[in-house]
């Protein structure tokens, strides 16, 4: 599509919000930069989808994905784990703990489910779908197929980490799948952003604007 082209999202259709939580805005211990810019937009689109869910980052204490749980790293850092490389955290959204909440300034009383990620000790899960083993599934996909939806509309933080993941997944699951780009943004460590940005391309994920959603 061109960056004219203008969607009405339909029954088939469904916004996913990805990891809109304390953590991840300012003043948050893993916080996004403007992170807090997505949630105007995102409040906005979901006005315009009947269907809606949310996915939830969701780690036990000492995960793996914390730089804490491996002595003498530093976060932002890269280590090798059983399933591959794996990018070093500061500790965040914990389950339970107010951090780990969704913020409470997104108004989307419709969203239908919430699906929680990244609670197994040992395994990382940017993806809504499918663990950083690359192997275990949320049953995300599963969901969607079940209830006939087609298209998936990706939006949250960070662009470059859990909607990048999730929106390839999404691709690779069957789903047209695009990422509105102003209700994103990026962390954008070591070229992390670049990379994002050229995976899409080459999966052929669309990427557009919000103003590209009739929002009537
Ligand atoms: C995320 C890093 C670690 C994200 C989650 O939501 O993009 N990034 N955990
Ligand atoms: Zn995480």
């Amino acid at each position: 599509m061109t960056s004219e082209t203008t969607l009405t999202p339909t029954e088939t259709d469904i916004l996913i919000v990805t990891d809109v939580q304390y953590d991840f805005l300012p003043g948050g211990a893993l916080a996004v930069p403007d992170g807090d810019a997505v949630i105007a937009p995102i409040n906005r689109l979901a006005q315009a989808f009947r269907h809606v869910l949310l996915t939830q980052d969701w780690h036990p204490p000492g995960h793996t994905s914390f730089a804490s749980s491996h002595p003498g790293r530093k976060p932002f850092e890269v280590i090798e784990l059983d399933y591959g490389p794996q990018v070093l955290w500061p500790d965040h959204c914990i389950q339970a703990t107010p951090g780990a909440e969704i913020s409470r300034d997104l108004h989307i009383p419709h969203a239908q489910l919430v699906i929680r990620k990244g609670y197994d000790p040992k395994i990382d899960s940017y993806s809504g779908f499918i663990e950083a083993d690359r192997k275990t599934s949320t049953g995300l996909a599963g969901y969607l197929k079940e209830r006939g939806f087609r298209r998936v509309f990706c939006t949250g933080l960070a662009l470059d980490f859990c909607v990048h993941w999730t929106a390839l997944d999404a691709k690779a699951a069957g789903f047209d799948t695009y990422v509105i780009e102003d209700a994103s943004r990026a962390i954008d460590t070591n070229g992390s952003l670049a990379r994002a940005r050229d995976d899409l391309r080459t999966a052929e994920v669309h990427t557009i604007r919000s103003s590209q959603i009739v929002t009537v």
